[in-house]
């Protein structure tokens, strides 16, 4: 467990090594945190859920829990917080470590207590900090001129696919949720079971030349980040540098507006959140374009043999894929440890991403992972596979 912290921590670091203090401190969008937030607030939660909850130890400041509840604290206010700034936020980080190891290193996983059974607080621990590694992606996604330290090429060059436009996912029952081994968030459970009509489903993500082709027709807005390029294409802009868009990839940064808009466009719809994961049932996360390495979205039709049991492509990985439905308790929902993780977010507010993107950490991803955010959000890695009732007949669009 100590190693997997370690590596956790690393990643972190590594991501944030290119940036001067001042571009830490920066804020760059009032709906995105300021980077050193985000490293107090991953040091906090250790603090909190390890030292405090489990060590039993009084925390180091005490003042810096209120400044660090990301509930209490909405992220356009985070930039005025008295929080701690780069000069000291590592040597917070450092301090909170060191006490978690010495917790660690006395513990007793203890299978009666919920929060230690199968290391729960620590699976947990692992799961914030490699998502908010996800949201500094968000914001680094707006510096200019940053290098990422290391950046593996590997799923760029993953061959794609030829196949079907869509493929067939069987009807009737479908079992939905993490079940009870291993770690899962509250809201995934419990499995449960549901009834489904008989669906298609695009085999891979939308591309940017589809996208581009409603765009023209349909005179929608571009997604973020792109611009006319002056002579009737688009380019797009990351991390400060230009590049044409790459009709092959997965469209990525759309809003669940944008993706319903475009879904509807093609005479199809966004699958519900049961029918995503009963589509992606038997992908490999292992198999899969995660993990923050390669800075981008591989083809649409990439890591075919990797393909879920219905035949779809990329289910996990690339971009996040929107789904129809909003982020509600499952039938028996208990919240687990703490409401503020899930059950606050409850109700028609929040509509669930599935599958994770490129830029997520391959153990935050399962087939039952469920992320929210509110429609309108495009900061987001996220993209568009879309569905159709099979009762309406397949492909003939
Ligand atoms: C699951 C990505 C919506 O960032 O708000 C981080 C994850 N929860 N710290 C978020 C989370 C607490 C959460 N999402
Ligand atoms: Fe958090």
């Amino acid at each position: 467990m100590a190693g997997r912290l370690e590596e956790a921590r690393r990643h972190t670091l590594r991501l944030i090594e290119p940036l001067t203090e001042e571009q830490l401190n920066r804020v760059y969008d009032p709906i995105l945190s300021p980077l050193i937030w985000d490293l107090g607030h991953i040091a906090n939660f250790e603090e909190l859920w390890l030292v405090q909850r489990i060590g039993g130890r009084e925390p180091l400041r005490g003042d810096l829990g209120e400044l660090y509840d990301a509930i209490e604290q909405p992220r356009k206010i985070r930039g005025e917080l008295p929080i701690l700034k780069a000069d000291e936020v590592c040597p917070y980080m450092e301090q909170v470590r060191e006490r978690t190891l010495e917790v660690l290193g006395g513990i007793e996983l203890d299978p009666e207590n919920p929060l230690l059974a199968d290391g729960f607080v620590y699976e947990m621990l692992l799961a914030h900090e490699h998502q908010h590694n996800e949201t500094m992606l968000q914001l680094l996604q707006m510096v200019e001129s940053y290098e990422p330290v290391e950046v593996d090429r590997g799923p760029a060059s993953e061959p794609a696919s030829e196949g079907d436009e869509m493929v067939l996912v069987e009807g009737g029952p479908h079992e939905i949720g993490a079940t009870v081994v291993g770690f899962a968030y509250d809201n995934e459970r419990p499995r449960h079971r549901v009834e489904l009509e008989p669906f298609w489903i695009d085999r891979t993500p939308v591309t940017n030349a589809d996208y581009m082709a409603y765009l023209e027709e349909a005179g929608a807005e571009p997604p973020m980040y792109w611009e006319r390029d002056g002579e009737g294409g688009w380019v797009r802009t990351a991390m400060g540098r230009k590049e044409e868009v790459d009709p092959r990839l997965p469209v990525i940064h759309v809003s669940w507006h944008e993706a319903d808009a475009f879904a509807r466009w093609a005479g199809k719809r966004l699958p519900t959140e049961a029918e995503w994961e009963a589509a992606a049932q038997g992908a490999d996360r292992k198999r899969a374009n995660l993990d923050e390495m390669s800075f981008g979205p591989a083809a649409a039709g990439a890591y075919a043999d990797a393909a879920s049991e219905c035949g779809a492509v990329q289910m996990l990985g690339d971009v996040w894929e929107w789904t129809s439905s909003d982020f509600t308790a499952y039938p028996g929902f208990e919240a687990f440890p703490y409401p503020e993780y899930s059950e606050v977010f409850f109700g028609d507010e929040h509509k669930v991403l599935r599958g994770g993107a490129w830029a997520t950490r391959r153990d935050v991803i399962r087939t039952s992972f469920r992320n929210w955010d509110l429609p309108i959000r495009r900061q987001i890695f996220a993209g568009i596979r879309c569905a159709r009732d099979e009762s309406e007949g397949a492909q003939e669009s």
